[in-house]
């Protein structure tokens, strides 16, 4: 996964977001789910982009719900509306994912 300088998606302001969702609005069906590299694994409702603490957040309606308490990770997807929002969901799920290459 951070093979070649490459991470998953670190959004930290609302350029970058803009910037992605522009992005998955085009390559993506809707419904669609891909990762990007925001988590609260280390400590419930604390989200970081890996280990860096998050200013700012897209989070879609009702969430972060962390449902069955065991929703620590985030994926991005456009619904019927073609609006681009995040969502917390269980980091064993299998998705298509966003990386980025030359940020920290
Ligand atoms: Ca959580
Ligand atoms: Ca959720």
């Amino acid at each position: 996964m951070m093979g070649e300088g490459a991470h998953l998606v670190f959004m930290e302001s609302e350029l970058e977001d803009k910037e992605v969702s522009r992005m998955v609005k085009i390559i993506s069906e809707p419904r669609q789910r891909w990762w990007i590299g925001l988590t609260d694994k280390d400590s419930e409702g604390v989200w970081k982009w890996y280990n860096v603490s998050t200013n700012y957040t897209n989070w879609g309606d009702g969430q972060p719900s962390n449902n069955g308490g065991e929703e620590n990770c985030v994926e991005i997807n456009k619904d019927e509306n073609d609006h681009v929002y995040w969502n917390d969901i269980s980091c064993s799920r299998k998705f298509w994912f966003i990386c980025e290459k030359g940020f920290l």
